[in-house]
């Protein structure tokens, strides 16, 4: 058995609705290089997507299409973890929560929070948006010049009335300010904190957990003319992907209560009040921490099916090439903040920090140390200042990345490993080993051992958020698969001169626009 300890990281899972978009893929990008940190660091991680398949929404998109919602759920779904494989995801289980081990998970719980005295049945009347799959207050919504009424995320709203089961939200209020009070990390970031805090002293009202009006959804234990509310079913499915429910001594019931759920800033009012609620209802432990990404723009401009900019993922990968699209993600946009993209951008960051930076900086000293070293690892001499000090650089970067992704500040660990990368620039042209081959072959040696060295650290860093670029660095300066987790940066792993090295090849090309020998 192992004895690391159990790191769980989850996304939201997505509605198959329609095939998977942008917003999608940066929610997984995102995700999956924060559990690829926790395995490189050595915690036993369990990393969880999937697709949430039941409710109005679902049942209405197929009814449109003229097929059946299992049809859509099916074909969908399999779009979603195509992506997955597309995007190098390393989720370590996909769920769906049309599963069985997901039905009898949620009926259970449903079970604890009616033995607790939280559900009752009575009548709802009141708005719902089916595309937000949500009920707002009638003062959260307004009637547009178009004569529609909106609800505050500019979806439409409908007026519902039927007997519905309902969910005593009102008598959580005290308990959830004290959690956010003594958890000030459980939700992050603060913007989205003090939107739920004010949210929750604004007064909750008890929630409709259940519809009679349509099928497509979980049935209500001992009362099957009910199905439950799509967000009842979809927020157990963190729980019931651990098996914790069933078996507390389950293979992965250690990985309960998950550390983090990545979700978009849309849905936090989901995760970070309801969630809770249900969850001590039920007597369940809480997750530790609930994170809001931003939005994606595509050049400014929310991205919507009518505006026609709903960006495929594979076309985006197809064309920049998969690590640059992650890299472009998670360097460009501040986790937790809107980001924009566009294809100057892209393009601009490829060139900028991929080709000229760590790809010049890998491809100039192993080409140098292939013609003058024999293609083996140099012997360094004695180190001068200057090579301890990049070497310091690059061994402490650890440190701050690790602070970095426990917070989800990406961004900033990102720019971390980017900065070892310019100053390695600068020292690698400081020192000139070009000229010391002519002048002091054995300093033009150290200077050359120095900087693959910091090659190889900057590669182990990397290696979660452009795993196949970091891994095609680590071969060309032979650092064996078992040598790659963070515990072998710094001296523990240190280039061991003499070790043969394959023959130099380029990692990142430049991105040369298709049309740009036209213009
Ligand atoms: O909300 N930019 O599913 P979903 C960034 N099924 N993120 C975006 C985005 C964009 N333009 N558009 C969507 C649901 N997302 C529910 C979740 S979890 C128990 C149930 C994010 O398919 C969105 O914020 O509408 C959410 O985190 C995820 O994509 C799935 O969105």
């Amino acid at each position: 058995m192992s004895t690391k300890t159990p790191y769980y990281i989850t996304t939201a899972i997505s509605y198959p609705n329609g095939k998977p978009h942008i917003g999608h893929a940066y929610e997984l990008i995102a995700t999956d290089a924060m559990a690829r940190f926790q395995r490189l660091d050595g915690r036993d991680v369990f990393f969880l997507t999937g697709t949430d398949e039941h409710g109005q929404k679902m049942q209405q998109t197929a009814r449109n299409e003229g097929i059946t919602p299992e049809a859509l759920a099916e074909r969908n779904s399999n779009e979603f973890r195509a992506m997955g494989g597309l995007l190098n995801a390393s989720n370590d289980d996909f769920i769906r929560t049309t599963e069985q081990r997901h039905h009898l998970t949620v009926q259970e719980v449903w079970r604890r929070m009616a033995a607790n005295g939280d559900i009752y049945k009575d009548s709802y009347a009141g708005w719902y948006s089916v595309r937000d799959e949500a009920y707002y207050q009638e003062e959260e919504t307004e009637v547009r010049p178009d004569g529609v009424r909106y609800g505050p995320q500019g979806t439409p709203v409908e007026w519902v009335e039927e007997e519905s089961y309902f969910f005593r939200l009102s008598a959580y209020e005290e308990r959830l300010l004290a959690l956010y009070d003594a958890q000030p990390d459980f939700i992050g970031p603060s913007e989205r904190r003090n939107e739920v805090v004010s949210f929750v002293k604004s007064g909750l009202k008890d929630l409709s957990i259940s519809r009679t009006t349509f099928d497509w959804g979980i049935k209500v234990p001992d009362d099957p003319k009910h199905v439950m509310y799509v967000w009842v079913d979809a927020l157990t499915n963190y729980i019931t992907a651990t098996g914790y429910v069933d078996d507390q001594n389950g293979p992965r019931a250690k990985y309960w209560p998950a550390d983090v759920h990545i979700i978009g800033k849309d849905i936090i009012r989901f995760h970070a009040v309801y969630w809770p609620a249900f969850l001590m209802s039920a007597g369940l432990p809480l997750p530790k921490r609930v994170y809001a990404h931003g939005f994606l723009l595509n050049k400014g401009e929310k991205m919507s099916k009518s505006l026609g900019n709903v960006v495929d993922p594979v076309n985006l990968v197809n064309h920049f090439g998969l690590d640059q699209v992650r890299y472009f993600f998670l360097r460009e946009v501040s986790f937790g903040q809107d980001g924009s993209y566009s294809e100057e951008a892209i393009a601009a960051r490829i060139n900028a920090d991929l080709a000229n930076g760590i790809g010049n900086l890998a491809s100039r000293s192993l080409s140098m140390i292939a013609k003058n070293c024999e293609g083996k690892i140099p012997q360094p001499g004695e180190l001068t200042d200057a090579d301890k000090a990049i070497l310091a650089t690059a061994d402490e970067a650890i440190a701050v990345c690790r602070e970095e992704m426990g917070r989800q500040q990406i961004h900033k660990a990102v720019a971390a490993i980017i900065n070892i990368v310019n100053e390695a620039d600068r020292y690698f042209a400081a020192q000139e080993p070009w000229v010391l081959r002519k002048t002091d072959v054995p300093r033009m040696e150290t200077v050359l051992w120095v900087t693959a060295e910091v090659v190889r650290e900057i590669a182990i860093l990397f290696q979660p958020i452009m795993p196949q670029s970091a891994a095609k660095i680590l071969d060309l300066v032979a650092v064996a698969e078992e040598d790659r987790g963070f515990d072998r940066l710094g001296e523990a792993g240190r280039l061991q001169p003499g070790t043969e090295l394959p023959a130099p090849s380029p990692v990142f090309p430049r991105y040369v626009a298709p049309d740009a020998d036209k213009a």
